[in-house]
């Protein structure tokens, strides 16, 4: 873990020395003074950084959803990747290629801000393959035409946006600095499964009806990407609270319902909810039940892609043993040498 060193903002007085004890080391009238300047941050809306002093709970929770976050950024590549050799021409591969990799690359930016808190790479992945961390639970459903791959681009990533530009006021930092490149990323990628399901249901007859059965098929799996209901949500009070999230799963299941009904019209396809309808004193649009069983089946495993997700990720994992351990030599050798070359240059310059 990272070791406490100061409290937020440089309030360092309270710790009684900059980069000073561990958080076993700290009498109780220290830990509430680094508490108390923790929240006077919060309250203010100011970032709490990975030097600062921040309670064991609240690096808990960020290590948790981070990791989750990342995990769902890097097995998500695997249903999309599964038609990039059957795309149905050089411009749709090239772009989806390119999704598929910055999907990586969000991955990447994630374990990294996890990495902020005292937490490794390798850990969190072994969690994941060991089946101790979770992924979204929309990417346990299988595509099977090509226009899933403009489904989980418009409604998917659409759903992901809808979370995750709140998540660039985030309290924490790194967190909410990564969320703000994955954001302009993710709204390329929800206007290229637009455009793509645009094509699709301006095409012959057949096309169209692919795109709408595979948005009949994706529309209930994204709303639950959201996570459970408010009152059923375990973490959203807390996280909240310290200004982690900034609003709740409903309110931005809600918004995004909101936004889909209008851009479905245009597309000329219809949402699979008979109850579906504006309910003028709300402003919002009212939906139909959520089948809570069927997420809650998800998230235990038993989703209709959960095995074969972690399995091609285990494999994934081993087939790139060989690549980790040249990286790890590469840059053993570099840095011997780097410091080869110091010791010389400090040989020469001395008299
Ligand atoms: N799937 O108390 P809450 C993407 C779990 S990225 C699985 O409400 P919280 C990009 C939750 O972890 C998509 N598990 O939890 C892309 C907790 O379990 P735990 C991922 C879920 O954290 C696009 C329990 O249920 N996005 O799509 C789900 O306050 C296309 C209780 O729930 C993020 O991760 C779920 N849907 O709120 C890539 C965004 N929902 O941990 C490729 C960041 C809930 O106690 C292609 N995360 N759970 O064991 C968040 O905003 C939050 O973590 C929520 C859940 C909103 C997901």
């Amino acid at each position: 873990m990272t070791p406490v060193t100061s409290p937020p903002h440089g309030h360092a007085a309270a710790a009684g020395a900059n980069g000073a004890p561990g958080a076993d080391g700290l009498d109780p009238e220290a830990v509430s003074a680094f508490q108390a300047a923790f929240d006077t941050a919060v309250a203010a809306d100011e970032r709490i950084e990975p030097r600062d002093w921040m309670p064991d709970a609240y690096r808990s929770t960020l290590v948790r959803q981070i990791a989750q976050h990342a995990h769902s950024e890097i097995i998500g590549m695997q249903p999309e990747a599964n038609w990039i050799a059957r795309a149905p021409s050089l411009r749709r591969k090239a772009i989806l290629m390119a999704k598929v990799q910055d999907e990586a690359g969000h991955g990447l930016y994630l374990y990294g801000a996890a990495e902020t808190l005292g937490t490794s790479r390798e850990e969190l992945l072994d969690k994941l393959h060991a089946g101790r961390q979770k992924y979204s639970s929309i990417f346990n459903y299988p595509t099977l035409t090509w226009a899933d791959v403009g489904a989980i681009g418009w409604l998917v990533d659409g759903a992901a946006i809808t979370n995750q530009v709140p998540l660039c006021r985030c309290s924490y930092g790194p967190y909410a600095r990564a969320m703000v490149r994955i954001c302009k990323e993710e709204s390329f990628h929800q206007r290229q499964g637009y455009e793509l399901l645009l094509a699709l249901t301006r095409g012959t007859e057949a096309q169209r009806a692919m795109a709408q059965d595979a948005v009949d098929r994706w529309w209930w799996p994204s709303l639950m990407m959201f996570g459970p209901p408010d009152d059923e949500s375990a973490h959203s009070a807390q996280s909240m609270a310290w200004k982690i999230k900034r609003h709740s799963n409903d309110e931005l299941r809600q918004r995004f319902v909101d936004i889909c009904v209008p851009q479905a019209e245009a597309l000329g396809l219809t949402l699979p909810d008979p109850d579906l309808r504006w309910n003028e004193e709300r402003g919002h649009w009212d939906f139909g039940a959520i089948d809570w069983r069927e997420f809650r089946e998800v998230l235990k495993g038993n989703g209709p892609c959960n095995e074969q997700r972690l399995e091609q990720r285990r494999r994934a994992h081993e087939n790139g043993a060989w690549v980790r351990e040249a990286a790890a030599a590469h840059a053993a050798k570099q840095s011997a040498r780097a410091s080869q070359d110091g010791a010389s240059r400090t040989a020469r310059s001395e008299p």
